[in-house]
């Protein structure tokens, strides 16, 4: 008898056959593929500049070219069609010729971001039953060579790894790329397919891995190429990590591409690269979430660089506060563009040529009339028109279950289909959604999304530590920070030390706690059996109340 294991099957995302037939009646779904469209793009305008990053700059031909002999060399080396390809890679063009070469190979990425380390690598790995492992170097100060040594040792499943840059005891991707693709196909999948892996925020516990399909993506790009006004003259700059679903795809590098346009890449978001790459390359079009606007908006008035090319400035990933906004079109001469998305699938935008309030109020709305949103209080019911409620959604590209995890399924989806956002949100009588906040217990940390339990567990495995509750803490620069509240074992660790010791787990930097506040018990705790949810609620509520005491009182202002 055979066993087999669920994770080692390749991943598929199912839409129940009447939602397909109204999408693929609809045109959201064509049958496209990313391996097919780049070669139409490629034969349509070969000679023009497809990516630029550092010192390189490819053509759309040699993109495909480079993409077509990946794939040749992936096969090559023994990966079948459906194999899971792990892709660990910050912002350069090799990002964008690895995932092209995958694609066109029907091998299937898994995007995880730089600044994730073997914690949350293995748990990819292990989630997606993983055979190669692509990864640069060194970024950013850290040697990823060291990180794919540790990975063979822990998962004997990921067989290859690729180096981009100099390879030392692993196999060089540049070699690759020598590989004769001639005679590789447009593209091997099917739009139904699933084109790759995308890690969800992870609001409960370790992250999940979110199949999407070629139809449903490639729906996606068309749309916010078309709703963001991308066409051939548009020059898109990645400054956030690519491998993030907003800079991939709202419309991103992805889209860009697909609407023929040039994707600059900036290997870091600060200021001064991106202002340099701006005036260098003429950039149109950003994506930033709203710490690095602030940044943007604080710089920009003395840089010397021209910023005159700039026309569209996105800001998503957290919510953007009005005053920001306001600030976006006088500083940066660019109009604004909100953006409140999910890798699972919704993304809303505001208009380009909506009234200013709406763009400055307003997280958007939906990309597609196909996108079904409901707003329900606590008990499941629909709210009254303009209050705050759960969001839920389904729709042409949201998913409709994470791969390979059935516990999560049925915690984050209903019966009929809709996924369970996590998101608070009201609508505007214009039917654009406004944040107001998170149900869940994650922390939104400029953007990243961080599990309070998953801290917890890394919290709770330290010997002097006996009970660890971790909560958001509004953030001036941040938006929120992470606290970890702490009941010792024995004598009290030094904050610095755990710290430290979080880190050496091997877990991504921006989820080592930003304040850590010691406390002899939890006083909810006394109630029995009370939810770790209530419990953060009560620490998160007795902080603000503290950090509120210690602030001069507020001036009376007299009305
Ligand atoms: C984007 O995707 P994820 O998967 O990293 O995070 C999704 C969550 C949302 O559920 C929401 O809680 C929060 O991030 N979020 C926002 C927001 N955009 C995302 N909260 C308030 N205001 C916004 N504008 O973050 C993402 C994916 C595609 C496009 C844009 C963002």
């Amino acid at each position: 008898m055979s066993i087999t294991n669920p994770s080692s099957t390749v991943p598929t995302q199912i839409w129940p056959a009447a939602f397909a037939e109204r999408y693929r009646a609809a045109g959201h779904w064509r049958g496209e593929t990313f391996g097919a469209w780049l070669r139409e793009r490629a034969d349509a305008h070969p000679d023009a500049i497809a990516v630029i990053g550092g010192e390189q700059r490819w053509t759309y031909a040699e993109l495909d070219r480079r993409a077509s002999a990946l794939a040749a060399g992936f096969l090559q080396s023994g990966l079948q069609r459906g194999d899971r390809v792990l892709v660990h890679l910050p912002n350069i063009p090799d990002f964008i010729g690895v995932v092209m070469g995958l694609f066109r190979a029907g091998l299937i990425p898994v995007y995880a971001l730089p600044a994730h380390r073997i914690t949350e690598i293995e748990h990819f790995a292990r989630g997606s039953a993983a055979r190669a492992y692509v990864a640069a170097a060194a970024h950013a100060g850290f040697d990823y060579r060291a990180l794919a040594a540790e990975l063979r040792g822990r998962c004997p499943t990921v067989e290859q790894v690729w180096i981009s840059g100099d390879a030392g005891e692993f196999a060089a991707l540049e070699a690759l790329y020598a590989t004769d693709g001639g005679a590789v196909p447009a593209t091997a999948s099917q739009g139904s397919d699933v084109a790759f892996l995308q890690i969800s925020g992870g609001s409960t516990g370790l992250s999940k891995l979110i199949p999407r399909t070629h139809d449903d993506y490639i729906y996606t790009l068309r749309e916010s190429a078309r709703i963001c006004g991308l066409g051939p003259a548009s020059v898109f700059l990645g400054a956030l990590p690519i491998a993030h679903n907003f800079p991939m795809s709202s419309p991103g590098f992805l889209g860009t591409l697909y609407a023929g346009g040039r994707v600059v890449l900036s290997p870091s978001p600060d200021p001064e690269s991106a202002f340099a790459l701006i005036e260098r390359e003429g950039v149109t079009v950003t994506s930033l979430v709203p710490p690095l606007l602030l940044q943007w908006l604080d710089l920009a008035p003395a840089t010397s660089r021209d910023l005159g090319s700039l026309r569209t400035i996105q800001v998503g990933g957290a919510k953007l506060s009005t005053e920001i906004a306001r600030r976006v079109r006088p500083v940066l001469g660019a109009t604004l563009q909100q953006v409140f998305g999910m890798a699972e699938g919704l993304v809303n935008y505001t208009r380009l040529d909506d009234p200013d309030e709406l763009i400055i109020r307003t997280q958007g709305r939906p990309i597609s009339p196909d996108d079904e949103i409901l707003i329900l209080d606590d008990d499941g019911k629909p709210v009254a028109p303009g209050q705050a409620g759960h969001l839920l959604t389904r729709g042409p590209y949201t998913i409709r279950a994470y791969h390979d995890n059935p516990s999560a399924n049925a915690r984050s989806f209903t019966e009929d289909g809709y996924y369970r956002t996590g998101d608070v949100v009201r609508m505007t009588p214009e039917g654009y959604l406004e944040v107001q906040g998170r149900a869940g217990d994650h922390i939104n940390r400029a953007g990243e999304k961080i599990s309070a339990e998953e801290i917890e567990d890394h919290l709770l495995s330290h010997p002097q530590v006996f009970d660890a509750a971790v909560v958001s803490v509004p953030d001036e620069y941040l938006g929120e920070r992470s606290c970890a509240f702490i009941i010792p074992k024995g004598d009290r660790p030094r904050p610095a030390d755990l710290k430290k010791w979080i880190r050496g787990r091997g877990i991504a930097d921006f989820k080592v706690p930003d304040q850590i506040v010691f406390v002899t018990r939890f006083a909810s705790t006394a109630a029995l059996k009370i939810s770790r949810k209530a419990l953060r609620a009560d620490l998160r509520a007795q902080l603000l109340a503290r950090q509120a005491a210690e602030q001069p009182p507020a001036p009376q202002v007299s009305r």
